[in-house]
């Protein structure tokens, strides 16, 4: 194991944060502090990887001052070997990701159902490691990007490694691993021309689709505002497959993962997130780092349906098919326990980068179902990181190591870290250390369920796979009026990419099976006919199986009101320049900040600005360096001189402009007010827009405390809101 001899296990400042998880937690850090090399040099000199003291680092061995570099300089060839091998294969999907570590904590025993060692007792923690990340671009690309997000999450449980692969989304394109590969050569840029980066909005993506029926509910899910969600911290994650859960009596459950974001599932707003992607691609990234390393550790509730192994076929939802859900409201979510994250990587490249996750790491009391795209899963993963990580030692690398012991007489192989003893690497033997040694039916080892399997081989899809259609109506009626016009929005924009009128025809034709007038309204756009049922369902691939679903709507599947309303680490503007009123200014930043918010005062410079009072107000950030799509809200504080200042500098009045368009909570005091003009709205406290809230009198700046609070209060209440979807008229604002 690579170790510095100097400081081998000194706690970095972010490990010092988070030393507070106890016991199975606590060995994983210390596992990981083991492998890890302080930031500062364990020698006081420079080495070669073989021990080598360097004399000098600025210069190749050459032939004379001014004479040619010598091959003899194996210095520096170490040096820019090892350097042209310090990227490996990105991965195939999901290579752009963003990771942290935390622990799950358990609520109560869920012995009754599994027993999976980390869900038994109340209160137990299990050290976990959970990276996100878009799914079609590569590692480079922009966080903000339209597209499903994964939500890995690895248990270092006593037991073993278990892996929880899901999304952010509950259902999947395809129902068969066969199609993966399709789908993701469709969704990637074009082969020919390498074009778009990160985008389905493209041809083949949508010509593949157009061809596949059974994409149409994922498709629902990936044109509405779960593709753009606000922060990683605000996403639900779902397990997607059906898997099993076996107790201590062998007695089976399906279940179904679901992970619930404390604060909410939140949303960006399109031209939002396509901004933000050129002003900050790494929006994300940033955020989850900012938060974890600021101690507001995100959290999330595990929470599972359970349906027992007799009741399989009782809800008319085929388990196996993973472009279905089960509506929360047919079967409750049981709450198991929390996740928290509380410590951002030390090295993005040996955390973040080389963990493995794979499906197929499960433990006693947690199995597989037969979804046929799971089953697919099962060979992709593991076939992966072969030549991702370069050989089958992937597992010895410090983030992919369990915290239980590992024992096998698998040897050899690239990249071996360990030095295994003896000459017994066979099983069962009676040469290694302890006598006769045999492994046969250890009762507590991994066992299958015993599922009986009698059947033809055929290469088939059940016909109870074939409603293609009735989850998608679910989900779109089940949307509120903002997310329904969202979603028009997305399939008229992403089709509107579409080069060829053939494919969008053909994608509104099989829209008409979701929702006839949903389909027109996206046709109208394009310039295409109308949506044709009819002869989306003549053509090849389409299925007419059709559910009866029990419900018309399921309220579980919007994101409006969503989350505890809190505005716990919500990102506020507070727009300043020469003669802002700075005492409102103060007050209403303390209400602010007390209630969890994060301000930051934006202004034309970096330095300070002069208050009305000539006092000298600290700037954070600058209109250009930190716009309006960074933030949640804004505040215009009073000041005449301020006010009139903003309103001569186009950046100021755009970012209004901009805040006002995307819905955000948006509050002036006093003059400034003024900052609202050019709306296109009323700038009377009575008539003012929802979100829009304007305090005509600055008596805040004269100490009045309660009319300060009253202020708090109402930008809070309104924050808590998110965005406010129902105002009226930000179509006519340009920004
Ligand atoms: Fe996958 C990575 C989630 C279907 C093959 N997948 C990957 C990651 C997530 C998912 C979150 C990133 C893990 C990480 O952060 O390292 N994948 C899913 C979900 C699916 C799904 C929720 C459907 C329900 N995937 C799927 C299929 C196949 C793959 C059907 C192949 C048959 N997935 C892979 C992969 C990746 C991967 C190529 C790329 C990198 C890796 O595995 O480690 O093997």
């Amino acid at each position: 194991m690579p170790r510095s001899s100097a400081s081998p296990s000194r706690p970095s400042s972010s490990r010092r944060a988070a030393a507070a998880p106890a016991d199975a937690t606590q060995a994983k850090q210390a596992q990981l502090a083991q492998a890890s090399q302080g930031s500062e040099l364990p020698l006081p000199h420079l080495s070669t990887n073989q021990g080598v003291r360097i004399a000098d680092n600025h210069n190749s061995l050459r032939a004379g001052a001014r004479g040619p570099t010598l091959l003899e300089d194996f210095i520096l060839r170490e040096k820019i070997t090892h350097f042209d091998h310090e990227r490996i294969p990105e991965r195939a999907v999901h290579a752009r990701g963003s990771a942290a570590h935390g622990h799950f904590q358990v609520y109560k025993s869920m012995s009754q159902f599994t027993c999976a060692d980390f869900l038994q007792e109340p209160g137990q923690k299990t050290p976990v490691f959970v990276r996100f990340s878009t799914v079609a671009g590569g590692a480079g690309s922009a966080d903000t990007v339209r597209d499903v997000r994964g939500f890995a999450v690895k248990f270092y449980t006593r037991a073993g490694n278990y892996d929880l692969v899901g999304n952010n989304i509950p259902v999947f394109f395809i129902q068969d691993a066969m199609k993966f590969p399709d789908l993701i050569h469709a969704v990637k840029p074009e082969p020919h021309h390498g074009m778009p980066q990160a985008a389905s909005a493209h041809d083949t993506f949508w010509d593949f689709v157009s061809l596949m029926p059974e994409t149409t509910h994922m498709l629902m899910w990936a044109m509405s505002d779960r593709a753009i969600p606000r922060s990683l911290r605000m996403m639900q994650g779902f397990g997607v497959h059906t898997f099993r859960w076996v107790n201590a009596h062998g007695e089976a459950h399906f279940v179904k993962y679901h992970w619930t974001p404390r604060l909410g599932s939140h949303a960006l707003v399109w031209d939002e997130a396509q901004k933000i992607a050129g002003k900050d691609p790494d929006f994300h990234r940033r955020d989850l780092w900012n938060a974890i390393a600021r101690g507001d550790f995100p959290e999330w509730e595990l929470g599972v349906q359970l349906i027992p192994q007799d009741k399989e076929h009782s809800l008319g939802i085929d388990l196996l098919d993973p472009t279905k859900l089960v509506p929360a409201e047919l079967v409750p979510i049981t709450p198991v326990g929390k996740l928290v994250l509380d410590r951002n990587p030390d090295n993005f490249f040996a955390e973040t980068e080389q963990v493995a996750f794979h499906p197929g790491h499960v433990v006693p009391g947690i199995d597989f179902s037969n979804d046929p795209l799971l089953q697919g899963r099962l060979f992709s993963y593991t076939d992966t990181q072969l030549s991702r990580l370069g050989g089958p030692n992937f597992h010895q690398l410090p983030i992919n190591r369990g915290v239980c012991p590992v024992h096998n007489f698998q040897r050899d192989g690239m990249h071996q870290q360990s030095v295994p003893q003896g000459h017994v690497a066979y099983e069962p033997n009676t040469l290694g250390n302890g006598g006769e040694f045999r492994v046969d039916g250890d009762s507590e080892g991994f066992v299958s369920w015993p599922e009986a399997v009698e059947s033809p081989k055929q290469r088939v899809r059940s016909s109870s796979f074939d409603d293609h259609f009735s989850q998608a109506r679910l989900f779109f009626a089940s949307q509120s009026a903002a997310e329904r016009e969202h979603i028009v929005a997305a399939f008229r924009f992403e089709l509107g990419k579409v080069s060829v009128p053939a494919i969008r025809q053909r994608v509104v034709d099989n829209l008409a099976h979701v929702d006839e007038k949903f389909a027109r309204r996206v046709a109208e756009a394009l310039g295409i006919n109308p949506p044709d049922a009819k002869a989306a369902a003549g053509r090849a691939g389409f299925r007419h199986g059709k559910a009866e679903l029990p419900l018309e709507e399921a309220p579980s599947l919007r994101m409006v009101g969503t989350g505890d309303g809190s505005v716990r680490t919500r990102q506020i503007a507070i727009l300043a320049a020469d003669g802002v009123d700075s005492a409102s200014l103060k007050v209403l930043r303390e209400g602010l900040t007390a209630a969890g918010a994060q301000c930051t005062v934006v202004g034309p410079w970096l330095g300070a600005v002069r208050s009305a009072s000539q006092r000298k107000l600290e700037v954070d950030a600058t209109f250009a360096g930190m716009p309006s799509v960074m933030f949640d809200a804004v505040l215009l504080p009073a000041g005449a001189q301020a006010a009139q200042a903003l309103l001569g500098m186009g950046e100021a009045v755009h970012f209004v402009h901009e805040a006002f368009k995307h819905c955000k909570t948006v509050c002036a005091v006093g003059e400034g007010a003024q900052l609202l003009a050019g709306l296109g709205v009323t700038a009377d406290a009575r008539e003012a827009p929802a979100g829009v809230l304007i305090c005509p009198t600055p008596a805040v700046s004269t100490g009045d405390t309660e009319a300060a609070a009253l202020i708090v209060q109402q930008f809070v209440q309104a924050l808590g809101r998110h965005r406010h979807w129902e105002r009226a008229g930000v179509d006519r604002v340009a920004a």
